[in-house]
């Protein structure tokens, strides 16, 4: 695990961001932990949370053009990232999606800067990987090409088969998914502190289940 990725979980647990209990998640299946970027929610911590997301896309040397990111919650993620990015690599332009075309004004469902090149998508977390594929269709009706995602969290279940949503998005879209962390980076964080010895049990066996 690299240094990054360990104060980036320590940073989530103490912002409340991860917490463990049980979570019914949007696939169905109860989880004993929960990632909700959405409360990184003040302006330093949107700050840090986008130099994180900045620090993934560059150690993983990514060729970008622009960066996407889906509405609701990746409007936040994609404007705190682009504005970390261009500090550390160079400027870089942004878009997102609206939920509901507007049919006035410059109308249309994007906003932001033209869809072109090499676009990554910014999102949270992946777990069946739904909302991923949606803004695929966006970036490719736009006539632009999804280099790739980068995401906060994988957490590395299965999908519909025995790859992990993650390893199918790939595999399907030819694309490369980034995580600041996954699973194991979690898994390998509680497992030092013995505080987390209960947690660390219900996780492993719910990765046991769903995991891959
Ligand atoms: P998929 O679209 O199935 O990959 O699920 C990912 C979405 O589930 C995220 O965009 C979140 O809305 C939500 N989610 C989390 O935010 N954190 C989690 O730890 C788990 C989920 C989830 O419901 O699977």
């Amino acid at each position: 695990m690299l240094d990054y990725q360990k104060e980036f979980i320590r940073y989530a647990l103490d912002c409340g961001v991860l917490k463990f209990g049980e979570f019914q998640l949007k696939s169905g299946r109860m989880s004993p932990y929960f990632f909700n970027t959405g409360l990184f929610n003040t302006g330093a911590q949107l700050d840090k949370l986008g130099q994180f997301y900045a620090q993934a896309m560059i150690n993983a040397d990514v060729n970008v053009d622009v960066l996407y990111g889906p509405a609701y919650k990746g409007i936040p993620l994609v404007s705190a990232a682009s504005i970390a990015y261009s500090r550390l690599q160079g400027d870089i332009p942004f878009a997102f999606n609206r939920k509901e075309a507007k049919d006035h004004g410059e109308g249309g469902l994007l906003v932001g800067a033209p869809l072109q090149g090499n676009v990554w998508i910014l999102d949270d977390v992946i777990t069946a990987g739904t909302s991923v594929r949606e803004s695929v269709d966006i970036i490719r009706a736009a006539g632009a090409t999804v280099a790739g995602v980068v995401i906060a969290l994988d957490r590395q279940e299965k999908g519909l088969n025995e790859l992990s949503a993650v390893q199918e998005v790939t595999k399907q879209f030819g694309i490369p998914v980034i995580a600041i962390i996954s699973l194991a980076e979690i898994i390998e964080f509680i497992a030092q502190d013995s505080g987390f010895t209960e947690k660390l049990a219900t996780i492993s066996s719910y990765r046991q289940q769903y995991g891959i």
